[in-house]
């Protein structure tokens, strides 16, 4: 059917509605086997469910760069010198509306969207591509619905009673392979495990064996290269706006080794956090979960720049009575680039703005204003032996702004050298030895975030590549997956894929060695 049909006096889901309970009605005049069909008829939670029309208005949600298509294309169309004994896959994930939200939740923000996972799988030069979502109990629900069934973003008071209860998560920020899983993550959720090869999902709801402490899970855990843990924690983690944060690591194999749960000074935003070999720093931002905007059917979040930002500390291993919170200049950060401790002093680099880098959270106190929500690289010290309750954070490379800050994960938790950021459409490649930096970038191309690939395994920090999409402007934003060598940065990309079409977005990207996707 259909706009054409729409009548006067209907709009478009009263005439679905009416048409369907004319052919269930039609159906009642077939005897025995007619009212069989009627009651399956009846029981079809797909029945009254509006056709798919995203609205064109690209402020409103999913009303631009929808893909919402589940791709295969294997070998893809390859150029350069791919390194033969590159083995591996790289993984991205971001929301991609699985249906239009009705029109009283049609100004969601791009942050609920549901979680589409993409995997380029490299080997031997060769490309393979693949999507799927990540298919939980919500995309499960809706797709049987045939509609959206969730309302605002964070906000379960905006939901359709018939999901009631049901886990919101999106599963559409980060993802992440440890014990032969691909985890993929939403941080108001526990993480959705899917098979890394065939992006099937294996579990919906993964909660390290029943084990999760937490409710929720950040989309940014962090690995410790000397022991392959994983370190990880979640906040609002006993129940919607609870102050508790959990945290906790897991061996190699998935068992939980170590779980306290400390409390905040308020709950608000703590998107990404730093493991150091002896800490863990916890980042409270004063994105503020705001009960009276949740009441209102708003979005979760409010920016407050009154509320001052936490820098939280707690000893690994210890029973969280430790936790000690500190103040100082009041930034919006959002991802860690690195940090480390030398025994009680401790750095972290994160990059963040001075005021609300999410413009689609409204702000309490303030208009918003892009150059306060402009990022730079910020580090953080803290030394726990002084005593006081600040810490101390300075701008570092003034000269690039940009935001997702990355490493070489292998140095995460460790003192290190090599940092990267996305950078206005380029890769920034920050020398912290040298103190130097440099932008790469590719005319007419917009880079997404990139990911650090070591050239082997154990070759030194900072020796491989960079790896990430691309949005060529001049071909209406097809796809390209660039790989950059960072040992001939000047050559310019080292070899491309070139995509006959555009991917599905992103928020974040995980590279993967072989030997970590095998083993499943
Ligand atoms: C971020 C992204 C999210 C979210 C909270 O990049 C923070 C930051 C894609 O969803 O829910
Ligand atoms: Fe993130």
């Amino acid at each position: 059917m259909s706009k054409e049909i729409k009548g006067p006096n209907l709009d478009r889901r009263g005439f679905m509605g009416a048409s369907t309970l004319g052919t269930g009605a039609a159906l009642v005049g077939l005897g025995a086997a007619g009212c069989a069909m009627a009651q399956e008829a009846s029981a079809n939670p797909a029945e009254g469910a509006p056709q798919v029309d995203f609205p064109e208005d690209p402020r409103l949600f999913g009303g631009s760069g929808t893909n919402r298509t589940e791709m295969d294309l294997r070998d893809c169309e390859v150029e350069g010198d791919w390194p033969k004994d590159l083995d591996g896959a790289f993984y991205r994930v971001g929301p991609d509306p699985q249906y239009p939200k009705p029109e009283e939740w049609e100004g969601d923000i791009p942050f609920d969207g549901e979680g589409h996972v993409s995997m380029f799988r490299i080997k031997d030069g060769h490309v393979d591509y693949k999507t799927r979502y990540a298919r939980n109990a919500r995309w499960n629900a809706q797709a049987e619905a045939r509609r959206s069934l969730f309302g605002m973003y964070r906000n379960p008071g905006t939901d359709d009673p018939s999901v009631a209860g049901l886990n919101r998560g999106t599963a559409n920020t980060q993802l992440f392979t440890h014990h032969g899983k691909l985890l993929v993550f939403k941080e108001d959720s526990p993480p959705v495990a899917m098979d890394p090869l065939t992006l099937e999902t294996t579990d919906p709801e993964y909660t390290f064996g029943g084990k999760l402490q937490s409710q929720t899970h950040t989309a940014h855990p962090k690995i410790d290269p000397l022991t392959g843990e994983f370190i990880s924690f979640g906040y609002e983690a006993n129940g919607f706006l609870s102050k508790d944060v959990n945290v906790f690591t897991a061996d190699k194999d998935g068992n939980i080794t170590w779980s306290v749960t400390v409390e905040a000074p308020y709950a608000g935003m703590m998107h990404d956090f730093c493991a150091t070999q002896d800490y863990v720093v916890l980042y409270l931002t004063n994105m503020a979960a705001d009960a009276d905007l949740i009441a209102e059917g708003g979005p979760h979040f409010r920016y407050n720049s009154q509320l001052p930002c936490y820098l939280g500390v707690l000893r690994r291993g210890g029973d969280g009575s430790d936790i000690k919170w500190f103040t100082g200049p009041n930034l919006f950060c959002t991802h860690v680039m690195g940090g480390w401790n030398e025994g009680t002093k401790i750095t972290v680099d994160m990059d963040g703005g001075e005021g609300n880098q999410f413009p689609f959270f409204p702000s309490l106190h303030e208009p918003w204003d892009p150059v306060k929500g402009t990022g730079y690289l910020r580090r953080f010290t803290v030394d726990l032996a002084d005593g006081g309750d600040s810490y101390e954070a300075v701008t570092i490379f003034p000269e690039i702004t940009g935001v997702l800050a990355r490493q070489d994960d292998r140095y995460h938790t460790l003192p290190y050298r090599w940092g990267f950021l996305q950078a206005n459409g380029g890769w920034a490649i920050i020398d912290h030895q040298e103190g130097s930096s440099r932008v790469f970038s590719i005319d007419g191309t917009s880079l997404s975030e990139m990911c650090f690939v070591p050239r082997t395994p154990d070759a030194p920090e900072g020796d491989g590549y960079l790896i990430g999409l691309g949005s060529v402007q001049t071909e209406g934003g097809r796809s390209d997956l660039i790989l950059l060598d960072l040992a001939n940065v000047d050559a310019g990309p080292r070899a491309r894929v070139k995509m006959p079409y555009r991917c599905v977005g992103q928020v974040h990207g995980w590279w993967a060695d072989a030997s970590a996707i095998t083993a499943a």
